[in-house]
Formats: structure tokens, C-alpha cells, sequence
């Protein structure tokens, strides 16, 4: 029996006054305005009328009657509308580049100088060489370990450039050309990566956990996710010292999915930190692939969740790149709140030099990757079409960087490692008594087993 039958039988029959039909059609008619949708599928069973259900939704867009709760009002909507995340499509990738090197949109020219172009071509071409030798290196025994940045040049030169040096880094491991534009010379990188006297760290961390006081880059740690909430603290802190400055947190796709993540997005986007969130989707973690680690649209989909301005980027395309950045600086500084970038790009070398193989991808998506989607090759076709670059000037380049980094590299093997006793200086203020017992134990093991050890070549 329909509401209707149920309301007017009773009125023909003489049980109710026709006030009471009313009083009960204004009870229906709320409860059904308050309640939504289980009670509108749940009339529909019962046979209401189309055009009545009709009447309802009309009536309630008439009066845009809103859900209001604790200071927040929502639309009420009248269809059982699940959200189905892969009918809302894919979250498009901002191009400024095609892969020909083609500016797509004039409007899009962040139209920077000669001299910024080149020194962006520059800078890639040189991390391209630094992991060759270095790689190179590991396998010969003069580093114990490395791991390149092999197609993701872009994406460290593009960013950086749009920063200011003052803004503070947070890096994973992968972005040592964020470091190269600042300035950090290629001897302070071999020295950190030979752990000798000179680096920077005093040999007390792996190869690649570079940092830099002086250039505002946060030394890497090797725990992933770390570097997340710390920049969320570290911004929340230069926006109550009111600094005119950002912090930028690289990460990889991988590490999105540590439990640190959580809570530096939600720091950041509740706490209205100025931070930018960028993460290089490079297509794997280790050996596991997007497909095993992730069923959502990717890491800039998880934006919108915290109330984080997001944006999907081509992270090959150096000048995208650097839109994206230039602009996030700009959204974090003007407004106080945090910016996801989710920079899309390819690992082209292996994990690091522990991890050998490629069981997990075929050869052939590595080689479309390094001969198809260069970032290097894509801004230098940019350039080439601009006058500003040429085939000859290309040769000497790479020859002339390949030959800068490996005599920086000899060079930085001359130097002795550090002294035995930088293990247990610079942590404390005051050497505490249980790492001062641990040095005089290791000075007489030491002075007792000299030939167990190769102490010539430390420092004294
Ligand atoms: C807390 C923690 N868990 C696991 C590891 C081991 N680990 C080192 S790198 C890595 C993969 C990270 O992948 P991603 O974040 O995508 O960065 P990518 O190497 O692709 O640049 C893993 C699991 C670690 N270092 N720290
Ligand atoms: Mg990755």
C-alpha cells in the first residue's frame, strides 16, 4: 500500500479529520527531508510515486536545505550516490613540454633567462655523470655503496631551481641535484660518498646521506619517511617565526605509504604549515611495482583527503617541473598551507648497487624509459630549438663532466678517513662517561691489535 492509500483510507472511512492528514503529511514529508537516502530507497519499495520523489528532491534543492554540523554545512543529496573513485577518471599529468621538446601552451613559457636554461641543462648533465662514475666506482671497490638518479634528473633540477635558497630541505636519498643547483661542490659529494676526512659528516653515515648546513639541506636519513614530519614541524615553526620562507619534502611513492606520511600530511594541512610535499612516483619501490603498492589514483589523489591544495605533474618535463614548484612556493607562502605535488617519472638505473637485477620490470621498459622519455634529452631538443645549445657544445659537455668528476674523484681518494675517535665527538655537548669508557676501550684495542686494522690510513 502506497503513503497515499495509507493516509486518505482512513479520511474516506471518517477515522481522521482531514487536519490530521495533514499534520501526518508534514511528519512524512520531514522525516523524509531529514533522513535521506535509506528512507527514500526504503518509500521507493514501498511504492511512492515517481513524480512524488520527484516533488521531494525538487522541494529540497528549493530550499537548499543543508546538513549542518559543528560548523560545516554539507549538501544533503537525495540518490544513493556512492563515491566510486575510478569513475571520477584520472587525475590529469601538467605538461609544459611534449616529448619532443615543444613548448604545448605559449601561456605556460615560464620564460627564464639563457643563463637558467643552461645552467638547469648543465646541472642535469652533470648528476647523469656523477652516477656513471660513481656506479662505476662501487663496482670497483672505491665506494661501498651508491645509487643513481638516472632519469629523474628533471625532477631534482626542475624544483630546485624554483626555490629560493633560503627555503629549507628535507630530501629522501634520490634528489642529489637539488643539492648540485644550490652550489654543493661535486668534491663535497665524492668525499661524502668516500666517507673520508673531508666529508661533511665525518664518515659517520652511508654514501649518499649528504647534508648541508650551509645550503639549508637537512641531512638524509636512512629510515624512510623521517624527513616527512619533521618538515611539517620544521614549517610549522617558519610560519610562527613568521620567516618568509618554505619547506619543501622530497619522497618517493614508495614512502607514501609509510606510516609517517599520515601524519605529517594531516599536521601540515591542520596546522596550515608552508610546506611542499613532493613526491617522485618513479613506478617502483624497491622491486615493487605502482600496482602492488597502491589501488588508489596515485599519491596526489590522497591530497584533497587532508584539504591539501594537490597537483599531478610530468616530472621528465624540467620546466613543468619548475611551474609547479614555482607556483606551490608561491599557494604555501601566500596562504599558509601545505601543496602535494606528485612528480610522475621512471627509475631508470637499479635500486642502489645492493640491489642488482631487473627480475622485476623487463629490459625492454627500462630502455623505452632511457631512450624515449629522457628528461635530459627532452629540455636539451627545448634548448637546441631555442639557439641556445648545439651538437658540438653537447660532446664537449658530457666529455668534459665525465673527466671533471672522475679527476674530482681521484682526487678525493688521496685523503685519509677519519680518525677513530669522530665516532664519539659532536653528539654530545659534553662526551658522556658510557662513550667515554667505549673510546678508551677501543684506544686499547686498538694500540694492542695495530695490525688487525688499517690505521694508516685514518687520521691520527
Ligand atoms: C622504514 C624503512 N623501511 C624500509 C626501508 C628499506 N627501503 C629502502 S628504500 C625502499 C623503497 C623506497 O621506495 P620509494 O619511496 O618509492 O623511493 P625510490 O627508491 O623509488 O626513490 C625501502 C623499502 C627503509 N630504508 N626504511
Ligand atoms: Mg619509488
Amino acid at each position: 500500500m502506497s503513503v497515499f492509500s495509507k493516509l486518505l483510507t482512513p479520511v474516506l472511512q471518517g477515522r481522521l479529520p482531514i487536519q490530521g492528514v495533514l499534520c501526518l503529511w508534514q511528519m512524512t514529508f520531514k522525516r523524509l527531508k531529514s533522513t535521506n537516502i535509506p528512507n527514500v530507497s526504503q518509500y521507493m519499495t514501498n511504492g511512492i510515486s515517481g513524480e512524488f520523489l520527484e516533488n521531494i528532491n525538487q522541494r529540497n534543492s528549493e530550499t537548499k536545505e543543508k546538513y549542518e554540523y559543528l560548523g560545516t554545512d554539507m549538501e544533503y543529496c537525495d540518490e544513493l550516490d556512492f563515491i566510486v573513485p575510478e569513475e571520477k577518471g584520472l587525475i590529469p599529468v601538467y605538461r609544459v613540454l611534449n616529448r619532443g621538446g615543444k613548448l604545448v601552451m605559449k601561456n605556460q613559457d615560464p620564460k627564464l633567462s639563457p643563463d637558467v636554461y643552461l645552467k638547469m641543462y648543465k646541472d642535469m648533465v652533470l648528476m647523469n655523470s656523477i652516477d656513471t662514475v660513481l656506479t662505476e666506482a662501487q663496482t670497483n671497490g672505491v665506494v661501498s655503496f651508491y645509487l643513481t638518479n638516472h632519469g629523474e634528473e628533471a625532477t631534482q633540477i626542475g624544483s630546485a631551481a624554483a626555490l629560493d635558497s633560503e627555503d629549507l630541505i628535507y630530501a629522501q636519498y634520490r634528489e642529489a641535484g637539488v643539492l648540485l643547483w644550490r652550489g654543493f661542490a661535486v668534491e663535497n659529494l665524492m668525499n661524502q660518498c668516500l666517507c673520508n676526512n673531508r666529508d661533511l659528516n665525518k664518515g659517520r653515515q652511508m654514501p649518499v646521506h649528504y647534508g648541508s648546513k650551509e645550503l639549508n639541506f637537512v641531512t638524509i636519513s636512512s629510515n624512510l619517511g623521517t624527513q616527512l614530519p619533521q618538515a611539517a614541524g620544521s614549517a610549522y615553526a617558519y610560519k610562527l617565526a613568521n620567516k618568509d620562507n618554505c619547506v619543501i619534502c622530497y619522497f618517493g611513492e614508495g614512502t607514501a605509504s609509510e606510516g609517517d606520511a599520515h601524519p605529517a600530511f594531516n599536521f601540515a594541512a591542520v596546522l596550515n604549515c608552508p610546506v611542499i610535499f613532493f613526491c617522485r612516483n618513479n613506478g617502483y619501490a624497491i622491486s615493487t611495482s605502482l600496482q602492488e603498492q597502491y589501488s588508489g589514483d596515485g599519491i596526489a589523489s590522497r591530497g584533497a583527503g587532508y584539504g591539501m591544495i594537490s597537483i599531478r605533474i610530468d616530472g621528465n618535463d624540467v620546466l613543468a617541473v619548475y611551474n609547479a614548484v614555482k607556483a606551490a612556493r608561491e599557494i604555501c607562502l601566500s596562504q599558509n598551507r601545505p601543496v602535494l605535488i606528485e612528480a610522475m617519472t621512471y627509475r631508470v638505473g637499479n635500486h642502489t648497487t645492493l640491489v642488482d637485477g631487473q627480475s622485476y620490470r623487463s629490459e625492454e621498459e627500462v630502455e623505452d624509459w632511457k631512450v624515449n622519455h629522457s628528461p635530459i634529452d627532452r629540455f636539451r631538443k627545448y634548448i637546441t630549438n631555442m639557439k641556445l645549445w648545439d651538437d658540438k657544445r653537447n660532446l664537449e659537455l658530457n666529455t668534459a663532466s665525465v673527466e671533471m668528476v672522475n679527476r674530482i674523484l681521484e682526487a678525493s681518494q688521496e685523503h685519509k678517513l677519519p680518525s677513530p675517535e669522530a665516532m664519539f665527538t659532536d653528539v654530545y655537548d659534553v662526551v658522556p662517561k658510557h662513550l667515554e669508557k667505549q673510546f678508551n676501550d677501543l684506544k686499547n684495542h686498538l694500540q694492542t691489535y695495530p695490525d688487525e686494522y688499517p690505521l694508516e690510513k685514518h687520521d691520527r
